[in-house]
């Protein structure tokens, strides 16, 4: 990593932190128990990969860091939501996450479940009570408002905004990316797949859904929050298609190479799981190919971007080298 994509990479992650401390409901507010999972959940771990994709497509795109924020924030909830749900019993039983015990093991599973609920919810929350033409609104601190105090006054912010469209949009495209033409499509044929073989175009297709959609939105909500032209936009949305493909790939070498203690999760679980993944197709060396084919493909993608594009491209290569 160059020491200039390392600083701007710790900056916006140690000033994101802070931003999703204050979105989080305090631990403080009833109830009390829930709102401190929420917490543990999101707070203090992760890469924050699909946020710092938010942010270099913002930059591209001129957007001011306060309106991606919001964004980022609604990303990074649905994928940390994600997680905790994947983590239970139901799903792929884990115990370890983030280097701490899961979410079910440190308070338990209906916890867990309301937790992933609450996440998912306040990810559009956020996108829908956040002005896009202005600063962002820090939620009301009681997140149930009175009868007509609240929703009126941003209703007509609403209507007065010029980019109540694009908000509109930015709802919609996280709602797919999230939902069963997205990433929960694509987890309900992960587990329908245990201990069947898939064909390489199959595969692709679960991890286009569980995994790639909500970095390909992250990219384009980070795009929406500035300004593109829709052929700009297509370049993007391919981008965020092919490295978030990549991410995937990536992951599955990780899981048979690394150690349990440099992912933070335990290591090997999809060969003990028996899923199909691409080192179980294509063997490692035919998985680190294709994450590499990928990677240049996704570059290529950025060509005519310029130097506005610098940190997208940052942003692959570690997605593609990354250890962890
Ligand atoms: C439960 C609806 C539902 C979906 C779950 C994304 C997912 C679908 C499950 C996660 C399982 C998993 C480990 C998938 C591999 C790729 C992946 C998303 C890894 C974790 O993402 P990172 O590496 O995690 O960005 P951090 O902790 O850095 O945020």
């Amino acid at each position: 990593m160059r020491a200039d994509f390392q600083s701007w990479v710790a900056a916006h992650q140690a000033r994101f932190e802070e931003v999703l401390r204050g979105l989080l409901p305090r631990a403080d507010i009833a109830p009390q128990r829930l709102h401190e999972a929420m917490r543990y959940a999101v707070l203090d771990g992760g890469k924050r990969v699909r946020p710092l994709l938010a942010f270099a497509a913002g930059e591209l795109a001129g957007a001011e860091t306060a309106r991606v924020d919001v964004a980022a924030a609604a990303v990074e909830l649905i994928h940390a939501y994600s997680l905790v749900h994947d983590d239970m019993p139901c799903m792929d039983d884990d115990v370890l996450r983030r280097g701490k015990p899961t979410c079910h093991v440190q308070y338990d599973e209906a916890t867990a479940l309301l937790v992933g609920d609450s996440l998912q919810t306040l990810a559009f929350q956020l996108l829908a009570e956040h002005r896009l033409n202005g600063h962002a609104r820090f939620p009301h601190p009681n997140p149930l408002p009175q009868a007509g105090e609240g929703a009126n006054e941003s209703l007509r912010e609403l209507h007065a905004n010029d980019d109540a469209s694009r908000q509109l949009e930015m709802v919609r495209l996280l709602a797919v990316a999230s939902g069963s033409r997205g990433m929960a499509g694509g987890q309900a044929i992960d587990l329908a797949s245990v201990g069947k073989s898939l064909t390489l175009p199959e595969l692709e297709f679960m991890h286009i859904h569980k995994t790639g959609a909500l970095i390909r939105a992250a990219v384009l909500l980070g795009a929406h929050c500035g300004s593109v032209s829709a052929e700009q936009l297509d370049r993007l949305d391919h981008f965020g298609k092919l490295i978030g493909l990549a991410f995937q790939v990536v992951d599955d070498v990780l899981d048979c190479e690394a150690d349990t203690a440099t992912l933070g999760k335990t290591a090997g679980k999809d060969a003990d799981n028996d899923k199909p993944t691409y080192v179980s197709l294509l063997g490692i060396q035919g998985a680190r190919d294709m994450a590499q084919r990928l990677h240049c493909e996704a570059l290529e993608t950025l060509a005519g971007f310029g130097d506005s594009a610098q940190r997208l491209r940052e942003l692959a290569d570690f997605i593609v080298l990354r250890k962890f």
